[in-house]
């Protein structure tokens, strides 16, 4: 099993590199709307796709991924809502642990049940300390999770959290406030959690500006992950993606 993508995330954190990561949620997008992200993507530089959805109803993952990886070659990186959303088509799965939950299904439980599968993939394998914040209205990763997520303001709880998350071994945190979220995680939560920890970190949910993803990586973040108001506006993925890798020059 490879070790690419993860490689790059840690290389590119090492050197204090700002990536930029478009979801695309198999539900909400058809073919033509996929290839005008990629083309536009492409243009922008954007530094990887995640794919996936907490509530996923079509059947398109597969021929998704084979479409982006025919025509483009942005990494993808699996971010699924369950375990069957996998795909060997991909390039990495982010193998996700629920760490701000109490949920044992979704900490421990799931993985033992798609373990021989998922490592039969041949997906290189990220392992990932999730944690959900309250982004002040329930989202569906929320509901379906059946779990509470960190207040937002509980700037204590989020570093303890993505603390713990990593002394167990975990590669990345991964901080969201739920697709759409109605509020984004706030700069200073940010902070707090980046400077607690090694690992790379990354941030979503409710971002719908290029202002905002800069904030988020001037304070802490390493990868921004934008899906909804791409989704709406797929013009904002250039603009996104200038603002965070002007930082890297
Ligand atoms: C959700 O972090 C992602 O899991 C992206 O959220 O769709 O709100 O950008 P948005």
């Amino acid at each position: 099993m490879t070790q690419n993508i993860y490689h790059t995330i840690a290389s590119g954190k090492a050197k204090s590199y700002k990536a930029f990561a478009v979801l695309i949620d198999p539900d909400k997008l058809n073919e033509q709307r996929l290839l005008s992200t990629i083309e536009i993507a492409v243009k922008a530089k954007v530094d990887f796709f995640f794919v996936g959805g907490s509530l996923v109803v079509t059947d398109t993952l597969d021929s998704m991924v084979a479409t982006i990886k025919k025509h483009c070659s942005i990494p993808v990186v699996l971010f699924p809502g369950s375990p069957d959303q996998i795909t060997p088509k991909a390039d990495a799965l982010l193998y996700l642990s629920l760490i701000s939950g109490r949920n044992s299904e979704l900490l421990i439980g799931q993985h033992v049940i798609s373990a021989p599968f998922v490592k039969q993939s041949g997906l290189e394998i990220i392992p990932v300390g999730y944690m959900l914040i309250d982004g002040g209205s329930p989202t569906t990763v929320s509901y379906i999770s059946n779990t509470n997520p960190i207040p937002a303001n509980k700037n204590d709880i989020a570093i303890c959290t993505a603390m713990a998350g990593e002394m167990l071994g975990l590669k990345l945190i991964y901080m969201d406030a739920g697709s759409g979220a109605l509020k984004a995680i706030s700069t200073a939560m940010i902070q707090d959690v980046a400077k607690h920890i090694q690992i790379p970190l990354v941030v979503g949910g409710g971002i719908t500006t290029a202002e905002k993803a800069k904030e988020n990586c001037q304070a802490g973040a390493d990868i921004i992950v934008v899906g909804n108001a791409a989704e709406k506006d797929p013009v904002l993925i250039t603009a996104i993606a200038d603002a965070i890798h002007s930082l890297n020059k």
